[in-house]
């Protein structure tokens, strides 16, 4: 999954990719290098990022989601939280909605119900704005494993099937250093629930505060993240540079025991 931000104050394009055209482009080259799927989102949750009405958050994505379910051959991802923009993101070609917020928001559960596209249910502790100040978790594998697993009876309880769900430990949201690495170190407990694993590890501060890389010069690292993720299970990856992960992964697939073409001589 190839991240697309359309946001003014994006941390990772520095409002670059606003024009559409510039967007549409980064998209294309995101499939060139081999991303199944775009995520699109018009809502940073950055902290001190500000929040945006659903009319501009839909002003954002739905032109640059309908231009690539129309032109590129891959799943367009909308990264919402509001029902407004899933069903009008839908409407426009999207086929996943990717909820930072787990459908938590009034009337989410109901309209992802009602579109029947898949849904990713991510953990967050706290709220964007402020959810970095202090994080505490007892046993935070523990704790998001649970969250995950009462999110995904909420959506069961409103008519989304395990065979529209996703599931994400959030890195970052609500998480300092220790959480992280702690849930990295244990993804692999997240295949109990049965459903796809998707993680976002990208540029994350962790990857910072792990190779003391900026932002731009995170692409090793997190590749590096992404390996050990998928060594667990993950399913999908959330990434910014795909052709790095996608070289990475290739590794790995070289070497797992379905897919080596295993040849066994003498
Ligand atoms: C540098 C690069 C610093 C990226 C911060 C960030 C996830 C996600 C985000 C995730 C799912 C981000 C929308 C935060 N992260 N969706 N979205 N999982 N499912 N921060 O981990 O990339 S945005």
């Amino acid at each position: 999954m190839g991240v697309l931000n359309i946001t003014p104050d994006s941390f990772s394009d520095g409002g670059a990719l606003l024009a559409p055209e510039a967007a549409l482009a980064h998209a294309q080259t995101l499939c060139e290098e081999g991303a199944d799927i775009v995520d699109v989102g018009g809502e940073s949750t950055r902290p001190g990022a500000l929040a945006v009405s659903a009319q501009e958050e839909m002003d954002r994505v739905v032109p640059i989601i309908e231009a690539l379910a129309a032109r590129l051959d891959v799943v367009v991802s909308v990264d919402t939280s509001k029902p407004q923009v899933m069903r009008e993101a839908v409407r426009a070609g999207a086929g996943l909605i990717n909820d930072v917020y787990a459908l938590r928001q009034a009337d989410a559960l109901s309209a992802a119900a009602a579109l029947q596209v898949p849904v990713c249910l991510m953990h967050m502790q706290g709220e964007p704005g402020t959810m970095q100040r202090n994080p505490v978790y007892t046993d935070v594998v523990r704790e998001v494993d649970e969250f995950l697993a009462a999110r995904v009876r909420a959506c069961q309880q409103a008519g989304i099937g395990a065979d529209r769900l996703l599931i994400d430990p959030g890195f970052g949201f609500g998480k300092l250093l220790a959480h992280n690495i702690a849930l990295l170190k244990g993804l692999r407990n997240l295949m109990r629930h049965h459903l796809p694993i998707l993680v976002g590890l990208s540029r994350k501060g962790m990857i910072g505060q792990i190779t003391g890389a900026a932002m731009n010069e995170r692409a090793y690292g997190s590749a590096a993240a992404a390996l050990l993720a998928v060594q667990q299970g993950a399913s999908i990856v959330r990434v910014h540079d795909v052709r790095a992960t996608r070289q990475v992964l290739a590794v790995l697939a070289a070497v797992s025991e379905e897919q080596s073409g295993e040849q066994h001589f003498g």
